[in-house]
């Protein structure tokens, strides 16, 4: 590493993530079925058809992996509660065991020093409400609201933060425009529903956790950067600009400054629930800070074809074992965005990043210099955007564990820890050893 802890602000917060279905085992501990473990077992949909059934059983080993994260010197844990562990039928009669476990996981965390940053839905919607339409039927604002009322009526109380809901786009667009996640859906009009409804429901919990007397609470949105694949063409640069719509500016945008943009609204308005407009009071809730999850940019053209008629083109910069372009720059431009257009009160964190790694043991060690320079790159233009200025608290790192990286099975590692998905055993690589140095607190 070439930077420490006293490279950063005095107070500047490191942390690590997880997220309940890619970790926890879905299998264990009386959790009801998921949109994920039904999306995993239609062939074709998932490497292997592998689910998040075993995952890495941190269902019973989470004291080893809170060890890992106090060893390790940061300073949070951002890790997520599994709404169908907690309600099985989505809404209802609570799993009293699964709310035993987010109990003694927080308490757990407390005792090692580690700030818990809770993130309510990180993509396994229970089944039975994914039978009643999911995503795409407004009661799921409500059926939301329960979840939050009853998992922070227990844990709530014990947060450092907590944000409803990881990744809007992802639980949208991905997952009913590409069909790329659960539940798998490539409809223009389950997609505009989805995207708007994420966002209600993202207001109804925040509306619901203020309520509870709840503090730091936040919104947590993936970024990606687009750039035209030929900047001197105008349809490229339109098509870029589109991309931009629908990813970043539709979820900001609309939780920020109460509006979706115009290049959205031309492919998705038709589509969108009637009085949509009038939900908007709901989704720009204040919030506390907001986080930023970014790993990647895109080159984007144009592309015959009805909305939003654009294509992916392969980039020239070095790539992940996702196939993403490693671009850090582009984390700057978007802290920058974000700090002087859509949230320029508010305290900013990186929530997210990291890479996927093809990740060997080999004589007891794992040599992963690639992490080390990515994450190296990244902090370095967090340091640019606090000395330009912005109000940059903490970064966080995806992930403590190699996990289930959904459609892609176990097999892309962002871990820090290697896990061995046949014994469990987990072993932390060369870059956890480094960050462990460069985090040690003064006199520690
Ligand atoms: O593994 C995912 C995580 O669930 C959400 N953000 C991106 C990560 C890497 O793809």
């Amino acid at each position: 590493m070439t930077w420490t802890r006293n490279d950063f602000p005095e107070g500047f917060l490191f942390g690590a993530a997880t997220s309940s279905y890619q970790i926890e085992g879905h299998g264990m501990g009386g959790a009801g079925p998921t949109h994920w473990d039904s999306f995993a077992a239609t062939p074709g949909n998932v490497v292997r058809a592998e689910d998040g059934a075993r995952a890495c059983d941190h269902y019973t080993r989470w004291p080893e992996d809170l060890d890992l994260l106090r060893d390790l010197n940061v300073d949070i844990y951002r890790f997520s509660t599994s709404w169908a562990r907690v309600l099985p039928e989505g809404t209802g009669t609570p799993n009293p065991e699964g709310l035993d476990f987010y109990d003694r996981l927080v308490d757990g965390m407390l005792e090692r020093g580690l700030k818990p940053a809770a993130t309510l839905y990180h993509w396994e919607l229970p089944q039975p409400l994914a039978d009643r339409g999911g995503w795409r039927n407004r009661d799921i604002a409500g059926w939301f609201a329960e979840f939050t009322e009853t998992i922070m009526g227990r844990i709530g109380d014990r947060l450092w933060s907590a944000a409803p809901i990881n990744e809007p786009w992802c639980v949208s667009w991905l997952s009913h425009f590409e069909g790329h996640h659960a539940p798998g859906m490539r409809d223009i009009r389950a997609t505009a529903r989805a995207m708007h409804h994420v966002l209600l429901a993202h207001g109804r919990a925040i509306e619901v956790m203020r309520g509870l007397g709840l503090s730091n609470l936040g919104g947590v949105f993936n970024l990606e950067w687009a750039d035209p694949a030929d900047p001197d063409n105008p349809a490229d640069v339109a098509a870029a600009a589109r991309y931009d719509a629908i990813y970043n500016r539709f979820f900001l945008g609309g939780v920020f400054q109460g509006h979706y943009p115009a290049e959205v609204l031309e492919g998705l308005e038709p589509h969108l629930p009637q009085g949509w407009q009038d939900d908007f009071a709901t989704i720009t809730q204040p919030l506390d800070w907001v986080g930023l999850n970014y790993y990647t940019r895109k080159l984007i053209a144009a592309a015959p074809g009805p909305w939003p008629g654009l294509t992916e083109v392969q980039g020239p910069l070095p790539k992940t074992q996702m196939g993403w372009e490693v671009c850090p720059e582009a984390l700057y431009r978007f802290i920058m965005r974000v700090a002087n257009t859509h949230a320029p009160d508010l305290p900013i964190y990186v929530t997210e990043n990291g890479m996927a790694n093809a990740d060997r043991l080999q004589g007891g060690v794992i040599d992963d210099p690639e992490r080390l320079a990515y994450l190296d790159a990244h902090l370095a233009q967090c340091r640019r955007a606090i000395a330009d200025g912005a109000d940059l608290r903490g970064y966080i790192i995806w992930s403590l564990l190699d996990n289930y990286e959904w459609a892609l099975g176990y097999e892309k590692r962002f871990g820090l820890v290697h896990v061995d998905f046949e014994s469990l055993k987990r072993t932390p690589k060369a870059s956890y050893h480094a960050l462990e140095r460069a985090l040690r607190r003064k006199g520690g």
